[in-house]
């Protein structure tokens, strides 16, 4: 199948997944730090930020790989925590704001264009012990103070620019699930640093409006696209339906549209957890909506009527209205846990062409997490990931489907460049197209994936005959 010139073949990652400490200074703590330092017992081996890849001292050597890939984009973060020694003065850390320059350099002169997210959840510990982080408006405008000084900095070389990765995930994970560190279980606080997140995105796009540079900024969402078990169903519809309000909608209405949904706001009221906002924010969304949004898509999420009654003394969780569906059969990556359903992408993209009006997106993440790889090595010593070329086949397959029927996706971006520090997972799940060897000072290896992804950049040529590979994995 033929890919579209100009459609980006490209790779991501994050700061802190890759970075590590070196030179990091006395105080400069994100969140993820502090959680790495108060629960380093659920990260798998110990392993975390502190090293990373080392990505800090390394990072010429991963841009050399990239171009030898020919990537055409990398996605990466520029870490908040560590671009300041005040974060309240906004006093820029000169060292790091160095380093970030020598990478968007380097990168640049790779023939690989920077895409740069402005958090990928390294929002600075210091604003969550003085605010309480995302759930106050003051952390709000030191955001956007910080995303200035960004666009004066590295706005004439970085064109794309996105405010968060996953704006969602770290709130849902410590108050509405509880399952992260500190465990502060609070729904109202979890949908106030939702909306405090559009504010801040809109702000933001205002702000980069108003400057000098040119390029276009959007979000990093994590769809969780939602099936319903039956769609003859109609309790399993709605199960889905208010899924994919509350997980999705939530974020891209605002964002995209402007506006959120009626359906959405009485969903929130009617479960007292509506955000606090005033007329004069509602309005700054409605007036500075996103230029584009990268869609990080990777299982998918089946949903059905809910199993069991709800206890309505307790906390709302969205499990209130739904419970998960596990399809018989199914296709799985059992190193993640996660569901392998590549057509995915093609659901996906009528979403974008029939509730977003065709508006401009690509994949953001996509990619396979493997085990203990170190099994698929070959006698020279490459790892021989089949696997994860057959997973990236089948997804570009489907979504190259969808853009020659005339979907406004725009590229394709792997999870990820090399392998990185997973939330709690670390090492564990390898991601990369270029291995980091642990037990070879995080020695970089090119992986057969690695080789594959540089030849279909070259070609355009998705040589892949069958759309749905049936249940074979690594
Ligand atoms: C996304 C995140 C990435 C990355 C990826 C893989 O949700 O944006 O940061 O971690 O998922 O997931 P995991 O690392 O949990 O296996």
């Amino acid at each position: 199948m033929q890919i579209p010139e100009g459609f980006m073949l490209g790779a991501a990652s994050s700061a802190w997944q890759t970075e590590g400490w070196h030179g990091k200074k006395a105080g400069q703590d994100s969140y993820l730090d502090d959680w790495f330092k108060h629960e380093y017992f659920v990260w798998h081996e110990g392993k975390g930020p502190d090293v990373a890849t080392d990505f800090m001292t390394r990072y010429s050597e991963d841009v050399a790989l990239m171009k030898e890939i020919g990537l055409s984009h990398y996605r990466t973060s520029i870490n908040w925590s560590r671009f300041f020694t005040d974060y309240e003065n906004l006093v820029v850390d000169e060292d790091y704001a160095d380093h970030v320059n020598n990478v968007i350099n380097a990168l640049i002169s790779a023939n690989v264009e920077p895409m740069i997210a402005i958090e990928h959840y390294e929002v600075p510990q210091f604003l969550i012990d003085k605010y309480d982080g995302w759930n106050s408006k003051r952390v709000v405008d030191l955001f956007v103070g910080y995303a200035k000084i960004l666009f004066e900095r590295y706005g004439d070389r970085v064109h794309q620019w996105f405010t968060f990765n996953e704006p969602i995930v770290p709130q849902t994970r410590i108050h509405l699930d509880g399952l992260r560190y500190p465990h502060d279980l609070n729904p109202k606080k979890w949908m106030q640093c939702n909306y405090n997140k559009v504010l801040a995105t809109a702000l933001t796009v205002q702000a980069f409006r108003s400057s000098s540079q040119s390029g276009r900024i959007g979000i990093i969402h994590n769809w969780e696209f939602a099936y319903p078990r039956a769609t003859n169903n109609q309790l399993d519809v709605l199960a889905a339906k208010r899924f994919d309000l509350l997980y999705n909608r939530v974020f891209t209405d605002p964002l995209i549209k402007g506006d959120y949904s009626p359906e959405l706001i009485k969903l929130l009221s009617d479960n007292h957890i509506l955000f606090n906002s005033t007329d004069e924010e509602l309005a700054l969304i409605k007036a500075n909506t996103i230029d584009v949004i990268g869609l990080n898509l990777y299982f998918p999420k089946r949903v059905k009527t809910p199993e069991h009654q709800w206890d309505p003394s307790a906390p709302f969780n969205p499990r209130k209205y739904y419970s998960d569906f596990e399809l018989p059969g199914r296709k799985m990556n059992n190193s993640r846990g996660w569901e392998i359903y590549p057509p995915m992408m093609y659901d996906m993209a009528k979403v974008m062409r029939d509730d977003y009006n065709n508006f401009p997106w690509f994949i953001s993440e996509n990619g396979m997490g493997t085990e203990n790889e170190r099994r698929f090595k070959n006698s020279s010593g490459q790892i021989q990931d089949d696997y994860r070329i057959n997973f990236i086949s089948e997804h570009l397959w489907w979504l190259l489907k969808a853009v020659h029927e005339g979907a406004n996706c725009e590229g394709y971006m792997l999870w990820a460049f090399t392998d990185n520090v997973s939330p709690m997972n670390a090492f564990k799940n390898r991601y990369g197209l270029v291995e980091i060897d642990l037990e070879d000072n995080l020695a970089r290896h090119l992986k057969k994936s690695g080789l594959w992804y540089h030849e279909l950049i070259e070609t355009k040529q998705l040589n892949y005959s069958t759309r749905f590979a049936y249940r074979s994995q690594a």
